[in-house]
């Protein structure tokens, strides 16, 4: 028996592919005993052992051990299932994707985006793409406003225009970082454009939005080819974001520019939605607080208190 240490790069159908310490890349699929209920989920982005059975004939590789996880993006199931989705393990940062435009970005569904970050305590960024279709970097200047206010590193990029590529690289050189964001708004493309030598598939807006078909299928952990190193997930488009594990009394923790006013409020455990006395409110009143932002963090606290218990 061979055993060597290795990172899931993808995985579809029970077959993953590892990248090993020896540089090869292996179709690997679990070892039985990993595949029972209680244990944990594969994702991309893991680190594992994987063994080579020398007494199969084939020689097929098996991942025989998962390692403890750093991190975990998680959400909730798609299509109202119950149970968590990881979408990646071992993420150091989210950087959340919208285009200025092609498709129109939605605050509401952005928000969503950050808080999942936020509450899986994985910090994020965010970029703003295609800004050749809105005359340049200060085209999103109203609506990135509120981000920056609330603490958030905003990037202004055009793959097509060679826009805000650069600083984008930089971020991301040395860490692992997940590309995460509606489907249409440029992530593959982006990941092409810095590093070269990638080529992912990236598909025309009017297939992926209108045919509701995404390019990207499957979250994929990509070595960047870089002198610093470190990992890319390009992750498939979502259409709809669900929260997952998070208490509706932990939802206002995860808006960064809440934090201050937390613990000032005249009830201890007030839910900032209708109490008097809500520094949350005042601070919305007195601007510091983005009404947008705040409206997002109403309604988000709404769905996460109807939602089943057994989703929290
Ligand atoms: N005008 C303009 N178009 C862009 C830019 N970046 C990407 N696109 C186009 O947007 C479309 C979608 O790009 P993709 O990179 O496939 O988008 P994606 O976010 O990876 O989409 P999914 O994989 O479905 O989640 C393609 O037609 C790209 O050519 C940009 O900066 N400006
Ligand atoms: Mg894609
Ligand atoms: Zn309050």
């Amino acid at each position: 028996m061979t055993d060597l240490q290795g990172v899931v790069l993808s995985g579809t159908g029970g077959i993953w592919t590892v990248l090993t310490s020896d540089a090869a890349q292996h179709d690997v699929s679990l070892r039985g005993r990993m595949k029972k209920d209680g244990a944990m989920k594969l994702a991309v982005g893991d680190n594992v052992t994987v063994e080579q059975d020398e007494r199969d004939a084939a020689g097929a590789w098996a991942i025989t051990e998962i390692h403890p996880r750093r991190s975990a993006l998680a959400r909730r199931s798609p299509g109202g299932g119950r149970g968590e989705r990881i979408v990646a393990a071992n993420v150091d940062q989210v950087i959340v994707v919208f285009a200025a435009a092609k498709p129109e970005p939605h605050v509401r569904m952005l928000d969503r985006f950050l808080v999942i970050a936020e509450g899986n305590d994985i910090p994020a960024r965010i970029v703003f793409n295609k800004v050749d279709l809105v005359g340049g970097p200060s085209g999103v200047d109203a609506i990135a406003s509120d981000y920056e206010r609330a603490g958030y590193q905003v990037h202004r990029t055009s793959v097509k225009g060679n826009v805000g590529l650069r600083e984008l690289h930089d971020v991301l050189a040395g860490t692992t970082s997940a590309l995460s964001g509606p489907s249409g708004v440029g992530k593959s493309s982006l990941v092409n454009a810095l590093f070269p030598g990638l080529t992912l598939r990236t598909g025309e807006i009017s297939e992926s939005v209108n045919k509701g078909r995404h390019t990207t299928v499957g979250a994929v952990l990509i070595p960047v080819p870089d002198a610093l190193g470190g990992f890319v997930v390009d992750t498939p488009g979502l259409r709809e974001v669900g929260m997952w594990g998070l208490l509706p009394d932990k939802l206002d923790q995860c808006f960064p520019e809440f934090r201050t006013s937390l613990g000032q409020c005249k009830f201890a455990d007030c839910s900032h939605a209708h109490e008097p006395g809500c520094a949350v409110r005042d601070g919305v009143e007195a601007g510091n607080i983005s009404r947008a932002r705040y409206e997002s963090y109403v309604k988000l606290r709404g769905e996460l208190e109807a939602a089943p218990e057994d989703w929290q």
